[in-house]
């Protein structure tokens, strides 16, 4: 059998300091070289030791601030360096966001998670944003927030307020982050995702594959995470939305099954993390969505909508949960 465990000590690391990885890129690698059948195998293991395999958790998002950021992110509709024809919206008010949320929750959703297309909030923009955490908390859901980067303080006052995770993706791997994005580098993510853990907000953090990426690019992604001092608790994959008008609209998709392997390998790496299943599935089939389930994904992004993209209908959604056994909750 070539279903052999990739088992590493686990060593005294920070998150602080990327290196020395508790994963390394060639450990990944190997996994990712395994026989379809013996990763699935051994990725199911994982789950049913770590999860009930047949639940998953729905998070929903929304967009608070639209468009117009000043990064350049090649992958992002709503950075201002790109004519993707995004209408910018400024931060909604609160009262809008509530009604979402409480629109969310009565579809299903237990956690809602507000995104802002910035840099970074200035104390300014915080303030209001802080309104919305607590008024979300009130109505007995999760909150999430995807701010950008975080100043001195920034990540205390979020945690007062009743924030339960930040969202902040490591995006790609270290040796692709420079063609990926220029206005920013990837200690600057570092940096933020310290912030949040030492406030004790619990991390959301991962990345997006089908960029044009290698394997061992990949590989090196889900050890990037998987490496950190406390792995995140939630765990983004998502599948590049190539939108008309970003630097990598024409990039190749990447193959499904790569894609199935990629969530198998984050599910090995971290395996009480949840994995979400997140942007790209609004072009998979559901077999192809029970297969990232069958990797050990628990976690997607519900409702029509991701941030500017689409996604599966509510009710599509629940019909395949349904033909499939799967607990949402
Ligand atoms: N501006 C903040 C930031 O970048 O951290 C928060 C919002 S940003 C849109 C959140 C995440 O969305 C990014 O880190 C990236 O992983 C993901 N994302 C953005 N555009 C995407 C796309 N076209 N396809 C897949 N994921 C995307
Ligand atoms: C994450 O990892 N994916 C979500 C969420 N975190 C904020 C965002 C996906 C965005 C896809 C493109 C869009 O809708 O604008
Ligand atoms: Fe701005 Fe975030 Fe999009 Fe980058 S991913 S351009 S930081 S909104």
């Amino acid at each position: 059998m070539s279903t052999s465990v990739v088992t590493v000590p686990i060593r005294n690391l920070s998150a602080k300091t990327p290196a020395p990885q508790r994963w390394s890129t060639e450990q990944v690698e190997a996994l990712y070289a395994l026989p379809f059948a013996d990763l699935m195998y051994q990725a199911q293991q994982v789950h049913r030791a770590n999860f009930n395999a047949n639940e998953v958790q729905r998070s929903t998002l929304l967009s608070i601030k639209t468009g117009g950021c000043s990064e350049d992110c090649g992958y992002c509709p709503q950075s201002a360096h790109f004519d993707t024809g995004l209408e910018r919206q400024g931060l909604l008010p609160v009262d809008e966001v509530v009604a979402a949320a409480q629109q969310a929750k009565a579809a299903g959703a237990t956690r809602f998670c507000m995104g802002a297309a910035w840099r970074g909030p200035k104390q300014k923009d915080l303030e209001p944003v802080l309104e919305m955490v607590r008024a979300v908390k009130a109505l007995g859901m999760e909150t999430c927030a995807t701010l950008g980067m975080l100043g001195d303080g920034q990540a205390s006052q979020l945690k007062d307020a009743g924030l339960d995770y930040y969202n902040h993706n490591i995006d790609t791997a270290p040796e692709e982050y420079g063609r990926i994005i220029s206005t920013r580098t990837q200690d600057h993510r570092f940096d933020t995702l310290d912030k949040v853990r030492d406030a004790g907000i619990n991390v959301c953090c991962g990345g997006i594959v089908g960029m044009g990426e290698s394997r061992s690019a990949r590989a090196a992604l889900i050890a990037t995470l998987a490496s950190m001092e406390t792995p995140p608790e939630s765990v983004p994959i998502n599948n590049l939305v190539r939108v008309p008008g970003t630097p990598l609209a024409d990039t190749d998709p990447i193959d499904p099954f790569e894609f199935v392997r990629t969530i198998a390998c984050a599910r090995i790496t971290m395996p009480t993390s949840h994995v979400r299943l997140s942007a790209g599935r609004q072009e998979m089939s559901d077999e192809l969505q029970a297969m990232c389930f069958l990797a050990g994904a628990n976690s997607i992004f519900y409702g029509d909508q991701l941030l500017t993209t689409g996604n599966p209908q509510v009710a599509r959604d629940n019909a395949l949960f349904d033909r499939l056994g799967i607990q949402a909750r």
